[in-house]
């Protein structure tokens, strides 16, 4: 990171409130396309697209050299399933895959179940030669953690942009998950309306094939739910232009429309809602990512699935002794994380910084560690941007009266003794 992002960082964060506040204003829709490698730095991206949260497109330039668009591609563009039969089925073991059936709707997803990927591959082909008419239906192998199950195998490397990845290096050192993500499925598979997890960022590289992304910024979603406060399940639906079910649609903006072509990336900002189409038979690579950047609007997210938690369990609140704990239990079940584990993702974050500024990182310890030697690489300024969002957050969070009914002085260490530390660690980095 140069000293001017540095810089364009430290004013746009100084107000906390304007952290987790998202103005859009993109000219009639207008998505940029980024087609230059050599012209593209970290810090453009970092200041044009990261701190703005606007969406842009990538040139399949940038996925040139990636194993899988050499290897997971035939010569005419389409996905070479004999590759994928013999690299994750013959080779290196029985891969099982989750499989959604786009044409069945459960709750406000798509059902999913675990299926042999041979058995996957051999449906698909079979699909294909039905003109994509077949029986089961439309299958979608999506969030399959294809790099978390064969680490040896040469697929791809993350761009350089989207390396400030705290969700990932959260989960890589705790050791139980990653958002890293392979999506394959037939020209037709689609993935329902929805935002990412945690209101992360995400981007998605196409190895071959084509999307369609509607993309709606934040905010937007409020016009697009019923008359229950429901968001939809699909916003092509033709029950959205029904003013009793959806009385505040003919309010909403059009979505912003992007077709995705292979080898192109797409960077989805925080917060935005989309829905997404296979317009060919398509293979994708996505990861979520969280970052000093979009961590507020996280953190302002987990405060409303609490609310939402409370409001559903309110008539217990008086007679449940331990109602607010029990209201975390859900929270992490149904959202994934809890608060007191997201104080635990902020000090993992912040502690990997003070290393880094620290200066502990010997070529040994970078080769080990593959986190520390990226923020490494992103510099000195990054290491200091972070610490000072992770001190950010964290104040809010020690501040929040959720929290402090958890008795956070039980953490180790306390949030006072780790905001202590962090802040006499930003002020010896920044003299
Ligand atoms: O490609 C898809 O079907 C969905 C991907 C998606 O929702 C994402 O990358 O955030
Ligand atoms: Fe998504």
């Amino acid at each position: 990171m140069d000293r001017a992002a540095f810089a364009c960082s430290t004013a746009f964060f100084r107000d906390y409130s304007s952290a987790s506040h998202v103005a859009v204003c993109l000219p009639q829709g207008h998505v940029d396309y980024i087609e230059k490698v050599e012209s593209f730095s970290y810090s453009d991206f970092f200041r044009d697209y990261l701190i703005p949260n606007h969406p842009c497109i990538f040139s399949a330039k940038f996925t040139e050299g990636w194993g899988s668009r050499r290897n997971w591609v035939t010569q005419d563009g389409k996905p070479n399933f004999d590759y994928l039969l013999q690299h994750f089925v013959y080779i290196s073991g029985k891969a099982v895959v989750p499989v959604a059936n786009c044409d069945a709707k459960e709750y406000n997803s798509n059902p999913k179940e675990q299926i042999p990927l041979k058995e996957y591959i051999s449906y698909w082909k079979e699909h294909i030669k039905k003109n994509y008419q077949s029986p089961r239906g439309c299958l979608y192998l999506k969030d399959w953690h294809l790099c978390r199950a064969f680490p040896e195998q040469d697929v791809y490397t993350t761009p350089v942009y989207f390396t400030s990845d705290w969700l990932n290096e959260y989960w890589d050192t705790i050791g139980l998950d990653d958002y890293r993500f392979v999506y394959m499925g037939p020209k037709g598979s689609w993935t329902p309306f929805h935002a990412d997890v945690f209101r992360s960022y995400s981007w998605s590289a196409n190895i071959c094939g084509k999307k369609k992304w509607l993309l709606f910024p934040p905010k937007q979603e409020e016009y697009l739910r019923d008359r229950h406060g429901h968001l939809p399940f699909d916003i092509t639906a033709p029950d959205l232009q029904n003013s009793s079910i959806y009385p505040r649609y003919a309010q909403s903006c059009p979505p912003i429309e992007i077709i995705q072509e292979a080898g192109e990336i797409i960077f989805i900002p925080s917060g935005w809602h989309h829905q997404v189409y296979n317009l060919e038979d398509t293979i994708s690579i996505n990861h979520n990512w969280v970052n000093g950047c979009n961590v507020a609007i996280m953190w302002s997210f987990l405060q409303d699935e609490l609310a939402a938690v409370q409001r559903e369990i309110s008539e217990w609140r008086d007679t449940m002794e331990d109602w607010h704990l029990q209201c975390q239990v859900i929270m992490k079940s149904c959202t994934g994380i809890d608060y007191k584990e997201f104080y635990n993702f902020l000090k993992v974050i912040a502690e990997n910084r003070i290393s880094v500024l620290n200066h502990v990182l010997d070529e040994e310890a970078s080769a080990k560690n593959t986190h520390r030697a990226a923020t490494s690489a992103l510099g000195m300024l990054h290491a200091v941007f972070d610490l000072k969002r992770t001190v950010q957050v964290l104040t809010s969070l020690n501040a929040n009266e959720d929290f402090k009914k958890l008795n956070p002085k039980s953490l180790s260490p306390p949030p006072e003794a780790l905001l202590h530390h962090l802040k006499a660690a930003i002020d010896t980095a920044l003299l």
